[in-house]
């Protein structure tokens, strides 16, 4: 069996003496065996091995294929197995929620998931079901190109939330999606940290044949401002004819794709658009700028003048106000980002069209995969990585409120007594970000909406001001000595999963997140059909005052408020990813490095938890199958109808005691005995197949 072929041990409620360094022992033993998955009772840990391992064919899949977690190796497969498990057997909706620092694994992870749950299906040839199952796996690719970039941290790292929802029907096939996107860092279009690219489908467009990128006016040799000092690779190639052939599955015309490409080529061309001021402060447009409306579809004068001015309305009357050189170049870069930005979400709407459960259909239960942006710290830390630690703070929470609730009524509705363990509960960190009033979204909100310009300096000040004293925050200001801080500039919020030191500069502007009209206007004007459509507002009267939006933080803190409330409906499961390394090599480990996830991921409180004295549970039923031949009360069957009673004899026929009876399960209190138990039923296994053989060719 798969279990004896384990390096290390396969759960790490088997440890028997339990601490940091076993824990990580244990894992490292298992990572440099290609051993990349373990188990803490339903939690899946994964390592990253950073290369490919031959462990996710169709011949794995079918192994985890309705097995039991314990029964099989660890795997992501099999976590994906006990969730459509629990779905066609329960009802029950379900989720996968991947957890993990940047480059740790999760992407990959939620991939395996879709993989495995696409290929297991009641139905092979249904139609609707093919095409269904075709499209889950080719949006992923689409998804990709457009929301991941290769960071410091990782060469694929996904800039963007992602939450899908995978519908069923009652016979458990999948029938369709949805996906949720949270927050794509668009600040990445005109701004790159060094050693970093733009988003993919920059290089991907650029790297296609010369004929095709002179249809968007773009040439492939030309060196582009946004891409950075990185340049197309034959990489970027293979994956544009990948990404063509999943917008074709899709269902993408040819006409939506080569607008969606010329959207890209025209963010890639207004990066090269410059200003230059005469001497009676007109502003004339230099660069590419035939080419560059020619790929937006607008209008040389439409475009020109959107640069050069805006019109305001005030108090009813409509006012010219002509931009400075400064403020020109600051609407070439908002107008390139929110056009990308737009572009990304209308383009994550146009793949839920083609994954919408078609009406009519009988949807019944789902299963959602949670795939977000990991935990991160670069050199210089903005806006965008406070977005993406909150919602990794949000995680975090909600992963120790789960497991810590269940468990506890797990013991509480099986009459089992049990003290609490401790744990660092990060909900005091959650609340630095986005309690009512007090919190830093809060404070940020309220200078946006001050009517008289509020500075980044000023807000940090009024940070300072309200969080004096706060364990979790801190400043120069406050913290006059701490040299790493930059008076007037850092604050610094001590994560869950380290420190992190935030630059203030572009807070008040990224967290108001407002574009002129006249921007708006101008993409909606465009020929280009899909772009004009992805621009309604802009066909909006100038002068009806519409209320100010709500602010990005404000909104990102909703959704994931949301999200959160959807998911404590479901079933949870958890794959914990680990980072073996930071240089991305497959035979590094960093002791360091594996210690401080380990750390803050909780993971060894998680084993005691989930042990709490107990090393095992099982259902009565799984418990009986799978020793009864150790007994001969209850092999091949027992005497009477409970699997309770059943359990009970046989425990007392092996001297077992360290035991305690659950209503419907047996909680076992050591890992020696399971130890025990298994051992048994190893070493008798052999004699029983003899035996079964010799009844079944009658020489018994
Ligand atoms: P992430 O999603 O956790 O980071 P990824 O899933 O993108 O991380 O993994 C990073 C890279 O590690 C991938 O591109 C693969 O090269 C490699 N990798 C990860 N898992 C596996 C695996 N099971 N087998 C082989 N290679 C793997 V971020 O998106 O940055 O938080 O925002
Ligand atoms: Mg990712």
């Amino acid at each position: 069996m798969a279990m004896q072929q384990e390096v290390g041990l396969p759960d790490f409620v088997l440890l028997d003496n339990l601490t940091t360094d076993t824990f990580i022992e244990n894992l490292h033993l298992r990572f440099q065996h290609n051993k990349i998955y373990t188990y803490i009772g339903e939690v899946l840990v994964s390592v990253n091995p950073y290369k490919n391992l031959d462990i996710y064919s169709m011949q794995h899949m079918a192994q985890y294929r309705g097995r039991e977690m314990f029964e099989v190796s660890p795997h992501v497969y099999a976590v994906a197995d006990a969730c459509q498990r629990v779905l066609r057997q329960q009802g029950r909706d379900t989720c996968v929620l991947i957890s993990g620092e940047s480059g740790s694994g999760k992407t990959e992870a939620s991939k395996f998931i879709m993989k495995y749950i696409a290929a297991n299906t009641t139905q092979v040839h249904r139609d609707y079901i093919d095409r269904v199952k075709n499209v889950l796996i080719q949006s992923n690719s689409i998804l990709e190109t457009f929301g991941n970039a290769k960071t410091n941290r990782n060469g694929n790292s996904s800039r963007f939330g992602k939450y899908m929802d995978i519908h069923f029907d009652y016979k458990g096939d999948p029938v369709g999606g949805h996906i949720s996107n949270y927050l794509l860092e668009k600040s990445r279009v005109v701004s790159l940290q060094p050693g970093e690219r733009n988003f993919h489908a920059f290089y991907q467009v650029l790297s296609t044949n010369n004929a095709t990128t002179k249809k968007f006016g773009l040439a492939s040799s030309a060196v582009y401002q946004i891409l950075g000092s990185e340049r197309a690779t034959a990489a970027d190639s293979k994956l544009y004819a990948q990404t063509n052939s999943a917008f074709d599955a899709l269902g993408f015309s040819k006409q939506v794709v080569d607008d969606i490409w010329s959207i890209v080529a025209g963010v890639i061309l207004l990066g090269e658009l410059t200003f230059v001021e005469s001497q009676d402060g007109q502003l004339s447009i230099g660069g590419p700028l035939k080419q560059c409306t020619a790929a937006l579809g607008v209008s040389e004068q439409a475009l020109r003048g959107a640069m050069a001015g805006r019109v305001l309305s005030a108090g009813g009357d409509l006012v010219n106000k002509e931009h400075s050189l400064s403020d020109a170049n600051y609407t070439r870069l908002a107008l390139a980002k929110a056009a990308y930005d737009r572009l990304f979400t209308w383009i994550v709407q146009q793949i839920n069209k083609a994954i919408d459960v078609p009406s009519g259909t009988y949807k019944s239960t789902l299963i959602g995969v949670l795939d977000i942006y990991g935990f991160e710290i670069f050199e210089t830390n903005s806006f965008e990585q406070f977005c993406i630690n909150y919602c990794n703070e949000k995680l975090q929470q909600l992963f120790i409120e789960l497991v810590l609730k269940q468990e506890q009524e797990e013991y509480a509705r099986e009459g089992i007594q049990w003290t609490p363990i401790k744990y660092f509960n990060n909900r005091v960190i959650c609340e630095l970000v986005d309690a009512p009033h007090q919190g830093l979204i809060a404070i940020m909100d309220e200078a946006c909406l001050n009517p008289t310009k509020i500075s980044d300096n000023q807000l940090l000040e009024a940070m300072d001001r309200r969080l004096k004293g706060h364990k979790h925050y801190t400043s120069r200001q406050l913290a006059p000595t701490d040299k790493k801080l930059k008076h007037g500039v850092d604050f610094r919020i001590t994560h869950y999963a380290g420190d992190v030191t935030y630059a203030i500069t572009g807070f008040m502007d990224k967290n108001k997140d407002s574009l002129w009209q006249d921007l708006k206007r101008l993409l909606h004007s465009s020929s280009n059909q899909s772009l004009a459509e992805m621009w309604p507002e802009g066909g909006d009267n100038i002068q009806k005052t519409s209320k100010r939006p709500p602010s990005a933080a404000t909104l990102f803190r909703n959704s994931m408020a949301a999200l959160v409330t959807g998911l404590q409906s479901k079933e949870p499961f958890y794959v914990r990813c680990v980072k073996p390394n930071p240089y991305q090599a497959p035979t590094n480990w960093d002791d360091q490095l594996v210690r401080h996830q380990v750390a803050y991921l909780g993971l060894v409180e998680n084993v005691r938890v989930r042990r709490a004295g107990f090393a095992s549970r099982q259902r009565y039923d799984r418990f009986l199958k799978r020793y009864k031949m150790l007994s001969q009360y209850t092999w091949p069957n027992f005497r009477g109808s409970a699997d309770k009673d059943a359990v009970m004899v046989l425990l007392r026929d092996l001297h077992i005691s360290d035991v305690q009876f659950g209503h419907t399960k047996l909680f076992i209190r050591s890992a020696k005995t399971l130890h025990g138990l298994e051992a048994a039923r190893a070493e008798l296994i052999p004699s029983i197949v003899i035996l079964l053989q010799k009844l079944w060719r009658g020489t018994l």
